[in-house]
């Protein structure tokens, strides 16, 4: 299938284009049963056209056909057994994008449809991100198709063992250092950090982030991607006079992510009025109850349904995304591809003022295209979540230095590292001729740092 370009970005002198479909023709051809890789690969490639008409170095110097394919993956057989005292096989993934700017970064996902095209996409989102945030952070990703949902604390702890015991000949605090991500929380880390502890006989904090704080975690990890979105939306409303305060404001999912940006949401005086999980969503006009939200989703890893049943007042509505009730700002929080067109029209015909995707690469491209052609602000996820990784990487330094920050000025620094990965999107969008679009913005600020360190280091 050969790739095509979509009609409303950047589009580039033939000079431009051509080897950028070349590249795409060469990732279609290699990886056909790939859709959610490819997907992520078409979003980059086709936004950065106008950084490579003003660096023709980074084409002749082959910076995209190296950063299309990952440095290295990890495919390993996850043999356990489950409380029945029956065998169980699942697959488990590493793959290690990017070490040019740092060691390999990113989150483990743990969740049924886990498979190589989820890893890859999200392996290679993060190499932007994590160079948007300008720390000496790599790009990788990895997990398994293994889900927890169900599962007791010692078949959850089996799992990590076993996971461990292969994966950890590839990691290290000069390596790669995974975090969580889908299904993948306090509990998994803590399996998953002792084990590597135990196989290695290293207590070597800076391999894992998301640790508890009582064991060399960091304070705010836990809040840092939900608040980071949030302060995110706030920095975009600011540069049009605006903010959040007196905003309703819908987020899908109930987990991380989502629970930690309804939280900050209430905090800066908006009404968040919406969570989700997979069996559907809730909508609380009143303002979602984050005590009761973390209650039935963090304590009792219950369903969101239950949280309607306790709250008088919420509602229900099954098999249903919440993006059909009116808001003023959407932050959705769960996974990808779960805002379509359709969706972005509801919001749109609602009046949404702005979007930040908490969630990798929640919205379809042709949702991003609607929101654009709406002039609606759209963060998208490489910025708007990348106070998750950034504050992965205040967790390093502050192990490297047996160190540990207190919570204000750890929340102080990730607002401060919000508005510089802000203003990096802002002034890269302005600087190659699409302002105010944060997709050309984020990507084209994220490859530029990434494409000059590749360029510096040589062919590897
Ligand atoms: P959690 O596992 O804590 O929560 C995931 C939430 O999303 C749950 O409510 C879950 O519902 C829902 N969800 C997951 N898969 C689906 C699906 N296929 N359809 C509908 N709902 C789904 O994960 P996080 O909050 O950590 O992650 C959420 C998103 O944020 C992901 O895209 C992740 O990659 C991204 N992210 C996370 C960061 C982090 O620091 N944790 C950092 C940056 C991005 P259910 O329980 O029913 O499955
Ligand atoms: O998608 C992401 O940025 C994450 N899941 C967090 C990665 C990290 O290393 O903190």
């Amino acid at each position: 299938m050969s790739a095509s370009f979509s009609t409303t970005l950047p589009v580039a002198p033939e000079a431009t284009r051509e080897p950028i479909q070349a590249v795409l023709d060469t990732v279609h051809a290699r990886n056909p049963h790939e859709p959610e890789f490819l997907q992520a690969v078409h979003e980059v490639l086709e936004s950065i056209a106008p950084v490579l008409e003003q660096h023709p170095q980074f084409v002749e110097g082959g910076i995209l056909e190296r950063l299309v394919e990952p440095e290295r993956q990890i495919l390993f057989r996850v043999p356990w057994v489950d409380d029945e005292g029956r065998l169980r096989v699942n697959r488990g993934f590493r793959v290690q994008f990017s070490s040019v700017l740092g060691p390999y970064k990113g989150g483990l996902r743990f969740h049924p449809s886990v498979n190589l095209s989820i890893i890859k996409f999200l392996g290679f989102e993060q190499i932007f991100k994590n160079a948007l945030t300008g720390q000496g952070i790599g790009g990788a990703k990895g997990g398994s198709d293994f889900d927890p949902h169900g599962r007791s604390d010692a078949e959850v702890m089996r799992f990590c063992q076993s996971f461990m015991n292969e994966l950890y000949r590839h990691l290290g605090e000069h390596t790669d250092v995974p975090a969580g991500d889908i299904g993948v929380g306090a509990r998994e880390i803590g399996y998953l950090f002792g084990q590597y502890r135990k196989v290695t006989n290293r207590h070597e904090s800076g391999m894992f982030t998301g640790k508890g704080v009582q064991w060399g975690g960091a304070e705010v990890r836990t809040e840092a991607t939900g608040y980071g979105a949030v302060f995110f939306v706030e920095e975009m409303l600011g540069r049009h006079g605006d903010s959040l305060a007196g905003k309703r404001v819908g987020v899908s999912g109930s987990g991380n992510v989502a629970i930690y940006a309804i939280a900050k949401a209430h905090q800066l005086g908006a009404t968040p009025v919406t969570a989700s999980d997979s069996s559907g969503y809730i909508v609380d006009d009143a303002g979602i109850d984050v005590g009761l939200l973390r209650q039935v989703k963090e304590v009792e890893r219950g369903r969101i349904s239950e949280y309607a049943v306790r709250r008088s007042g919420a509602r229900f509505v099954e098999a249903a995304r919440p993006w059909e009730v009116p808001v003023d700002v959407a932050v959705p929080s769960a996974t990808q591809n779960e805002l379509d067109e359709a969706d972005a029209d509801a919001l749109i015909g609602n009046g949404v003022r702005a979007v930040a995707e908490g969630a990798n690469m929640p919205s379809t491209p042709e949702a991003i295209e609607a929101f654009r052609r709406a002039g609606v602000l759209f963060g998208p996820g490489k910025a708007a979540n990348a106070g998750g990784v950034a504050t992965s990487a205040l967790e390093m330094s502050q192990n490297a230095a047996r160190q540990r920050w207190s919570f204000d000025d750890s929340e102080a620094k990730l607002r401060s590292i919000m508005k510089d990965v802000h203003d990096a999107a802002f002034d890269a969008a302005e600087r190659y001729g699409h302002p105010g679009d944060y997709v050309v913005g984020a990507n084209s600020a994220g490859f530029e740092r990434v494409a000059h360190a590749m360029l510096a280091q040589g062919v590897i």
